[in-house]
């Protein structure tokens, strides 16, 4: 087979990338491990930037995003008792849409075959080759067949586990790493969310996030140490906790439910220092990691798609290849500020096992100063919306 992309990877990233290229005329073919059933039971992200809807936009494919989508005006930073309001729609102009991945992934999944976009799922044994020539080339296995797809370029959207980021020489290229000593514990459920908007907490016994899928779908989180176990959750026991760390206001609004879905997620900040390799671009999770605190990994996946897509488009139809040639210094520009804020976040909203009550002052002098300074909410929320690309 030949085609002028090799996309390995069909989640957000890899569809979005697909469906771009193949709106300005280049081909390309999804290659992608799993099932797409098994690709839609991921329940990740929920919060979206404005770029992400913006290009769902752009391929016209935003009618149930546009239907179904939660328009959030603000968020909250909960400590204790209290609620400090970020107010981003009147700080920034912008507002963030809730709207999950799972969606997002179906809709770019269903739209594939009348768009002509291939995506060959339960590709197995993906591996990359001559990367470092023009013709580099993907060997996989479908139906029990060894296959090869010959490509102008590959871009690895096969997430942090996947073969394209580990197939740059060793030395290549810098890694920054900082693993978190807690996961979030994660629970979906058919209840009306406790409040209108997501609420951050810190509280003594810990982190909880109240986010939502819909006006009938919940999903919550809590910080939990690295050593627990999904199955010492009880459904009754993560209710308890949220309601304890969750404060009071969300509390009284909290209705209870069974879970649909219910894991834990390690928290990681990973940033590999070069996003091309030759004729390998890397787009997304394949590149960059950020805890889930400040909501930016499927944000930043879609802002390197869309650099990404520019820069190969560029070299398709213009014959131009500065895009490619940038692409890697202008995604991480972006990486890099998401990396810091999805980590001052994360520093602020939970208790380490290693701080001591100088740690904690600073988190509530910090909290103290953000309640009280607009300047303080700006800069939260101006890296909230999104920063521009
Ligand atoms: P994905 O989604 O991991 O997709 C990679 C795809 O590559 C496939 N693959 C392979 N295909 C072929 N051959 C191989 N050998 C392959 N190996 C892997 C995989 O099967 C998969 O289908 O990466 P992508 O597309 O870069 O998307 C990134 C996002 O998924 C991720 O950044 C977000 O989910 C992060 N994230 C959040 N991001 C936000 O922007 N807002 C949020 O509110 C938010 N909340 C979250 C999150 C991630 C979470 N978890 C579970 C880590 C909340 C959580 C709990
Ligand atoms: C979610 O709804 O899953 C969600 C929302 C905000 C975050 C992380 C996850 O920061």
């Amino acid at each position: 087979m030949k085609t002028q992309v090799a996309i390995i990877g069909a989640g957000p990233a890899g569809l979005l990338l697909g469906h771009l290229l193949k709106a300005e005329g280049v081909d390309c073919v999804v290659l992608e491990r799993q099932s797409g059933d098994y690709v839609l039971g991921r329940i990740r992200a929920g919060v979206l930037e404005e770029i992400t809807v913006s290009l769902m936009e752009r391929l016209g494919l935003d009618q149930r995003l546009k239907a179904e989508g939660l328009v959030e005006d603000g968020f909250n930073l909960a400590d204790g008792e209290r609620l400090i309001r970020i107010d981003i729609a009147n700080l920034t102009g912008k507002h963030v849409t809730v709207y999950g991945q799972t969606e997002i992934t179906r809709d770019l999944m269903e739209a594939a075959p009348s768009r002509g976009l291939e995506v060959i799922y339960q590709a197995g044994d993906v591996a990359l080759h001559e990367i470092d020539s023009d013709a580099p080339y993907v060997t996989f296995t479908a139906d029990g067949v060894e296959k090869r797809l010959d490509a102008r370029f590959i871009v690895g959207c096969d997430g942090y586990h996947g073969p394209s980021r580990k197939a740059i020489p060793v030395g290549a290229a810098q890694e920054f790493e900082r693993v978190y000593p807690f996961g979030w514990l994660g629970i979906l459920a058919d209840v009306k969310p406790c409040y209108h908007e997501l609420i951050y907490a810190n509280h003594q016994r810990g982190f909880a996030l109240a986010s939502m899928r819909s006006p009938t779908r919940s999903r919550y989180y809590v910080d939990v140490p690295l050593t627990e176990k999904v199955e010492d959750w009880s459904d009754e026991r993560i209710w308890d906790e949220l309601a304890t760390r969750l404060g009071p206001q969300a509390a009284a609004g909290m209705t209870r439910g069974p879970s649909i879905e219910k894991s834990i997620a390690p928290l990681r900040s990973y940033v590999f220092g070069l996003m091309r390799h030759g004729s390998l671009l890397l787009c997304g999770d394949a590149a960059h990691i950020v805890p889930p605190t400040g909501a930016k990994g499927l944000n930043l996946a879609a802002s390197d798609v869309h650099y990404a897509a520019e820069a190969l488009t560029a070299f398709f139809r213009k014959q131009d290849g500065e895009g490619v040639g940038n692409y890697s210094a202008k995604a991480l520009a972006r990486v890099w500020n998401a990396e810091r804020f999805s980590w001052s976040l994360t520093k602020l909203m939970h208790r380490f096992p290693e701080d001591g009550p100088f740690e904690r002052a600073m988190q509530v002098a910090e909290l103290d100063y953000i309640s009280t300074s607009k300047a303080a909410q700006t800069s939260i929320a101006e890296n909230y919306v999104g920063l521009p690309v």
